[in-house]
């Protein structure tokens, strides 16, 4: 459809374009090294530089695959626990779980009618999540994308800090954003800016360097986890898959060694460096010697979070009252756009 229901171009009030940063992350296991390195660090140095900030656990983006009620309980207030032992402030930042503001399901609805079945169809993380037996996955995992729009453009946010395999969703969102706004002749929704940067925008699996590491991968070998002790974690790295030569002494040596770089990209974001520093600083080394460096710096970073994520996990009602108390900011922001999405699309306020 085209052409524009509603003129002249809308300017309204919650057509905002100061910078606002959304991002979130599924309560759908343990939180991983690398939702850690490749979003939630970010998400924190984002929160640093002054920006408006909101984080959501996007638990009815979990449900788009089995998730045992019990443990998704759980996995939602750890989720919120290592987001605060991480750095994020709940006073500072907007911190809140997705189901407690309805605003996301039915923006999500609404875009689900503007996204084309053929953009959806190229997603490629629904066919690697779907895997073979497509025909068995829920109508949700497939529709994942649009409400991952919603999520976004529920707040006009105008930058999403997230990992590479989230580049394709964001690409989606930007187009929803286009295509609603020229449907209806208005400059409604932002055109979002994907925040992709750092040493470790993808943390690939300990056991397989092709494959990024994942929360639901069914090996736990596969990836660190926050909540992993020490004696654990170096035990993952000293077991981490490896090719039999050294580290080389330049970037390039890395190329078609997927396993050693992403070690030394593990290395240079924990370490708050690039690549080419932890290459220059033990070019020639062996892994029996690189990796123990690593366990000690990767234990000597996750520790502290993983020690305050168990004293917060002590007192699940704080947790929950800090939750329900983002949901409320959030939805402050979200019921005015998403109303203003109403009248735009002409659905009549009754009340
Ligand atoms: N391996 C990774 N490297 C860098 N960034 C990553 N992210 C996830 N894995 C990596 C980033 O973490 C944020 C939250 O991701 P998510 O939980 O919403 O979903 P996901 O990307 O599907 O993460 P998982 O761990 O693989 O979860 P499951 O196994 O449940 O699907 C995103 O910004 C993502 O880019």
């Amino acid at each position: 459809m085209t052409g524009a229901v509603h003129t002249p171009r809308d300017g309204g009030g919650a057509n905002r374009r100061t910078p606002r940063v959304f991002s979130g992350i599924q309560p759908s296991g343990h939180l991983t090294l690398g939702n850690y390195l490749g979003a939630m660090k970010r998400f924190v140095d984002m929160q640093e530089s002054g920006t408006e900030t909101i984080y959501c656990i996007v638990d009815l983006h979990a449900i788009t695959v089995w998730q045992d009620p019990a443990a998704l309980t759980r996995a939602t207030r750890e989720l919120a626990a290592g987001f605060i032992a991480a750095g994020i402030d709940p006073k500072r930042s907007v911190l809140f779980n997705q189901s407690q503001v309805p605003a996301h399901a039915e923006l999500g609805w609404i875009f689900s009618c503007v996204a084309r079945i053929g953009w959806l169809n190229r997603m490629t993380q629904f066919k690697d999540k779907a895997g073979k037996n497509r025909e068995a996955a829920s109508v949700g995992l497939y529709a994942y994308p649009t409400l991952m729009a919603a999520d976004i453009l529920a707040y006009h946010a105008t930058h999403v800090p997230v990992g590479e395999d989230q580049k394709q969703h964001l690409e989606l969102t930007r187009d929803i954003a286009i295509k609603f706004n020229q449907d209806f002749g208005v400059d409604f929704f932002p055109v979002v800016e994907p925040v992709i940067e750092g040493a470790a925008t993808r943390v690939m699996s300990l056991r397989d360097g092709s494959k990024k590491m994942s929360k639901s991968d069914p090996s736990d070998m596969s990836r660190i986890n926050l909540t992993d002790d020490a004696d654990t974690i170096a035990k993952k790295i000293r077991k981490a898959r490896t090719d039999p030569e050294p580290l080389p002494d330049s970037v390039e040596g890395l190329e078609d060694r997927p396993e050693a770089r992403n070690l030394v990209n593990i290395y240079a974001a924990l370490a708050d460096t690039t690549p080419g520093a932890v290459i220059a600083d033990h070019a020639g080394q062996q892994f029996a010697t690189f990796k123990p460096s690593l366990a000690d710096l990767a234990v000597a970073k996750l520790a502290p979070i993983s020690e305050e994520m168990g004293r917060l996990m002590e007192d699940p009602a704080e947790i929950d009252r800090l939750l329900g108390h983002g949901a409320d900011r959030a939805a402050e922001i979200a019921e005015p756009i998403l109303a203003r999405t109403r009248d735009i699309i002409g659905m009549v306020r009754s009340r």
